[in-house]
């Protein structure tokens, strides 16, 4: 079993760097994010926002998720076998950095000057804790309601556990809404990691018609119509108008194996 680092070693040379281009190009910064589908790979919309809010060029590349060959490619790619992954060139070193909120905390340390957390430490504290909770919180809300981005679905029966959970997160909307944003701001005032990590819910609360207040409601719009999130909703689209199943058909074949 090779260690983590070893690992990233393997892999940075299976997606093409080599140490001669290293040499050649010693002071040379790139980054390579590898992402899944991107009508359903939440996780991948999180750290893709971050490097686009930092106003990072950065190469893109797309793994074909739910397909027979998915999980296979990406255990090639990512040491956790999960997406996203992201590839840094920095100079002569490499490093590879697995997991979205850690992609998003790497991308906020590197580039201060984007301004991913809130200055104010007790702020940030709270940013923190928002993105947190939605990185291992919300199971049972994110299993009944798949990440569909460019879809309108109807909602699934809910139970209680996720009801509770739809509540619990607009609750911590709005109280961050009103104590830290203002007008026409995001949940803590300039866009966050926190609204990285929350991004796929505000594309599921539409996805599904969940009801929302209308401060919610005005928040979710906002983010909706950011640039980025519609350039992510363009690249979906194209994936559905190029074939991409709906989920049911992919669980039937998947369950008839
Ligand atoms: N905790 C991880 C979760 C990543 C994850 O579950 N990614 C899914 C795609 S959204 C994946 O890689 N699935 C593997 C597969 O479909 O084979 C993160 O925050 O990045």
């Amino acid at each position: 079993m090779l260690a983590v680092a070893d690992r990233a070693t393997v892999v940075a040379s299976r997606i093409g760097v080599d140490s001669q281009s290293i040499s050649q190009r010693a002071t040379e910064l790139a980054y390579k994010l590898v992402i899944g589908t991107k009508n359903w790979s939440s996780w991948s919309l999180r750290a893709w926002l971050a490097l686009k809010a930092a106003r990072i060029s950065f190469e893109e590349s797309i793994v074909a998720l739910r397909r027979p060959e998915s999980a296979e490619r990406i255990e090639k790619l990512s040491p956790s076998a999960r997406i996203p992954v992201l590839y840094i060139r920095d100079g002569s070193s490499e490093s590879i950095v697995f997991d979205s909120l850690a992609i998003c905390e790497t991308i906020a340390e590197r580039h201060p000057e984007a301004g991913l957390w809130p200055d104010d430490p007790e702020t940030r504290g709270l940013a923190r804790s928002y993105a947190a909770e939605m990185h291992s919180g919300f199971l049972a809300f994110r299993e009944a309601l798949p990440m569909d981005f460019a879809r309108k679905l109807p909602a699934p029966p809910l139970d209680d556990t996720v009801q509770q959970q739809i509540r619990r997160i607009q609750s911590a909307w709005l109280f961050a809404l009103s104590r830290y944003g203002t007008e026409g701001s995001f949940l803590f005032g300039r866009f966050s990691i926190a609204d990285c990590m929350y991004a796929p819910v505000v594309s599921r609360f539409l996805t599904y018609s969940i009801p929302m207040s209308d401060d919610v409601k005005r928040y979710a719009t906002r983010m909706m119509t950011l640039p980025t999130m519609q350039e992510w909703l363009a690249g979906a689209r194209q994936e559905i108008k190029d074939g991409l199943p709906d989920q049911w058909v992919v669980d039937m074949v998947r369950n008839a194996r």
